[in-house]
């Protein structure tokens, strides 16, 4: 491989546009390639985009493609898995969106043909891992100066859903964000959870607008995550652990504080893109990194698994209203 990743882009909405623009302008050693999108005008803007990629239809071309080192994928969540498999059989490295699967047999089926090649090819997109922010409250507890960690606790603000999201659509599509950031900043494993939630309204009780899970981890703390789907003024994400001689705390907002007129205010981020717009190049940096070196690093595909298997956990314990405790598969050598 020459010392510049060719990066093949399948799906370039939302957050397959913004990979393949960080990647052609923002990351060293790495130049996107190919694309592919079932939106035939999207894909020749973003190939246009990206200085003329090669344009195909099937994603499986542009797998197979030898223009291609390296598959970002970012298509709809249900074909994550299939693509995976796909990436790891051609012997590619792949970043696959968040979440790695739909379900939990899902994701063991990308288990078992990366644990099957003897070679970890596959960084999931828990991109909480590069920010900034989340980076410094974990270095804080893992120092020790505030003792043994006792609780995690995650609070995140999504603006609106363009559609009325199930509990299943706030757990996997948000609140996963949340239970990685738990695993890996707590370096704990969840054993066992408890959801509770608001629908929007009596008569789509399916429906959740704001949802709450208590956590139990193995070596017996506690943690609390919050989303509400529809808060109606921007974007928030808040994390922090409470150890047994003080606290580490995210600031919520990232913006100045801007005094005027006899008031005080801070701007809200409008989304995620806003949020974590230096998280996304730095996730990319790092995964274009770890190809050169041919060492896969960040969320791997067992993050990708657990978080799944505890998301599908707390889906259970909120429809059925109790508790629900998480048995977790061993982790095959592999991953560490
Ligand atoms: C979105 O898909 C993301 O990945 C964001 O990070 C998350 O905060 C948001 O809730 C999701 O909808």
């Amino acid at each position: 491989m020459s010392r510049s990743v060719n990066v093949g882009v399948i799906g370039t909405g939302g957050m397959g546009g913004r990979h393949a623009s960080n990647l052609t302008y923002m990351v060293a050693a790495a130049e996107v390639t190919a694309i592919m999108d079932v939106d035939s005008k999207r894909a020749e803007e973003i190939a246009a985009r990206c200085g003329g990629a090669i344009i195909y239809n099937e994603a499986e071309q542009l797998i197979s493609s030898p223009e291609v080192d390296a598959v970002v994928i970012a298509a709809p969540n249900r074909f994550h898995a299939e693509l995976t498999r796909a990436c790891i059989a051609a012997g590619k490295p792949v970043l696959c969106e968040k979440p790695l699967a739909t379900d939990g047999v899902e994701a063991r089926g990308v288990i078992d043909a990366e644990v099957a090649g003897g070679r970890r090819l596959v960084q999931v997109g828990l991109m909480r891992q590069f920010d900034p922010a989340h980076v410094a409250v974990k270095r804080v507890s893992d120092s020790g100066a505030q003792g043994n960690a006792l609780v995690f606790r995650s609070v995140h603000i999504n603006p609106s859903s363009d559609e009325v999201p199930s509990l299943g659509d706030v757990i996997t599509g948000s609140l996963i964000h949340d239970i990685h950031s738990a695993r890996w900043m707590m370096g704990d494993e969840i054993v066992r959870v408890h959801t509770s939630f608001i629908p929007f309204s009596s008569d789509r009780p399916d429906s959740a607008r704001y949802v709450m899970v208590q956590l139990e981890f193995a070596n017996g703390a506690l943690g609390g995550l919050e989303c509400n789907a529809d808060a109606g003024y921007g974007y928030e994400i808040e994390v922090s652990i409470t150890g047994e001689t003080g606290v580490v705390r995210s600031s919520p907002l990232q913006s100045p504080v801007v005094r005027h007129s006899n008031a005080s205010g801070q701007w809200v981020e409008e989304d995620w893109l806003q949020r974590f717009n230096e998280a996304y190049i730095i996730e990319v940096q790092a995964w274009v990194q770890s190809i050169l070196d041919g060492e896969a690093t960040g969320p791997s595909a067992w993050d990708g698994y657990v978080s799944i298997l505890a998301a599908d956990a707390c889906i259970e314990s909120g429809e059925r209203g109790q508790p629900v405790s998480l048995d977790l598969p061993g982790k095959p050598e592999l991953y560490g």
